[in-house]
């Protein structure tokens, strides 16, 4: 299974060209973008499983880095700011990972 199998094609592209640019990535404009937040509990929850590449049920700073890659596989990795901004934003019990509800919360946003 890919974020592919849940998200429009287009969508995917757009969203990965307006962060071409190095620290130029929005965690919020990017979910939007991409359409994760349309979809219902159940399709984020899937697509939260895959960006959980290790499956340990949290997202970790490494994963960050590769987040883009799950839609675009050609995608740069997140720069080091941009991996920390996302923390921030999504991280909201400080424990350094971002777990579903988390996730679901940052995706509703
Ligand atoms: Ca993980």
């Amino acid at each position: 299974m890919a974020v592919t199998d849940f998200l429009a094609a287009s969508d995917i592209a757009l969203a990965i060209n307006a962060c071409k640019a190095k620290d130029s990535f929005s965690p919020k404009m990017f979910l939007k973008t991409v359409g994760l937040s349309k979809k219902n509990t159940t399709e984020i929850k899937r697509i939260f499983t895959i960006l959980d590449q290790d499956k340990s049920g949290f997202i970790e700073q490494d994963e960050l880095q590769l987040f883009l890659q799950n839609f675009s596989k050609g995608a740069r990795p997140l720069t080091a700011a941009e991996t920390r901004g996302f923390l921030l934003q999504g991280d909201s019990d400080g424990d350094g990972k971002i777990g579903l509800e988390e996730f679901s919360a940052l995706v509703k946003s």
